[in-house]
C-alpha cells in the first residue's frame, strides 16, 4: 500500500471524551497529516476497536491511512491500512505473515541493528527516538541524532524521527536522510490540532529542502 510518512500523526486520547478526541483528530487530518497512528494503551479489546472504527471512519474521508498501534487482531477488525508493533509487541516477521503483504507494517528501531533486523523482517517504515526527552512514553530512552542518521543510511525504507518534536526543535534534524516527523503531544494538545499540523508540516518541507 503507498503511504507518506512525512507528517505521521499519534493519537493519544487519555485527557479528552470522545467528542473532543475524534474533533482533534479530524482538525489534525484537515492541517495535512499524511498518515495517522491510533495509540491506545488502556482500553480493552472492545474499546480500542469501536473507537478505531470511528476514527478510521474520519481517515478515510481524507484518504490518509490508518495505522493501528500494538494489536494486529484490531487493525484486522477495522480494516485499517496498518500496524505498528514495538519491542514487546507481536514480532514483526509472525505480524507480516499474519497481515500479508498489502498492509503497512511499522517498527521501532533505537539501533541500527535493530533496524537492519526490523527491515529484514518486513518492516515498511522504522520510528526512531526519541529525539528528544517525552513525557507521552514512558520509559522512553534518547537516542542521538547520530544514530538517526545512521539508521537512514542503513536502511532502504522510510525512517522518521519521534519523540518531544514540535515546529520549533526540528534543526537539529536538518541534513538527516528522514522521510518524515512523527508527533503525538505538538498536535494532539495544540489550541489547534490543524494550526500545529500545518505548521509541522512546513517546517519538515523547509528542512527538507
Ligand atoms: N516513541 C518514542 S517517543 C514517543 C513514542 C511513541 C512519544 C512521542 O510523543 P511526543 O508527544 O510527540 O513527544
Ligand atoms: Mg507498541
Amino acid at each position: 500500500m503507498e503511504f507518506n510518512t512525512e507528517l505521521y500523526f499519534i493519537t493519544d486520547s487519555t485527557p479528552y471524551d470522545r467528542e473532543e478526541f475524534l474533533f482533534r483528530v479530524e482538525e489534525a487530518l484537515k492541517g495535512g497529516v499524511t498518515l495517522m497512528q491510533l495509540r491506545e494503551k488502556n482500553r480493552t479489546t472492545r474499546e480500542y476497536i469501536e473507537l478505531a472504527e470511528a476514527v478510521h471512519e474520519i481517515s478515510k474521508k481524507y484518504n490518509v491511512p490508518l495505522i493501528i498501534d500494538d494489536r494486529v487482531d484490531v487493525m484486522l477488525a477495522v480494516d485499517a491500512e496498518g500496524v505498528h508493533v514495538g519491542a514487546e509487541d507481536m514480532p514483526l516477521a509472525l505480524a507480516r505473515k499474519i497481515i500479508g503483504p498489502n498492509k503497512i507494517l511499522g517498527a521501532t528501531a533505537k539501533t541500527v541493528e535493530v533496524a537492519k533486523a526490523a527491515y529484514e523482517a518486513g518492516a515498511d517504515y522504522l520510528g526512531v527516538g526519541a529525539i528528544y526527552p517525552t513525557t507521552t512514553k514512558v520509559k522512553t530512552i534518547i537516542t542521538s541524532t547520530e544514530t538517526l542518521d545512521k539508521i537512514c543510511q542503513a536502511v532502504p525504507i522510510p525512517v522518521n524521527a519521534i519523540g518531544g518534536l514540535n515546529p520549533s526543535n526540528m534543526d537539529v534534524l536538518k541534513g538527516i536522510d528522514i522521510a518524515g516527523v512523527c508527533a503525538v503531544s505538538a498536535i494532539m494538545k495544540a489550541d489547534s490540532p490543524m494550526v500545529a499540523a500545518t505548521e509541522m508540516k512546513k517546517k519538515f518541507v523547509e528542512l527538507r529542502a
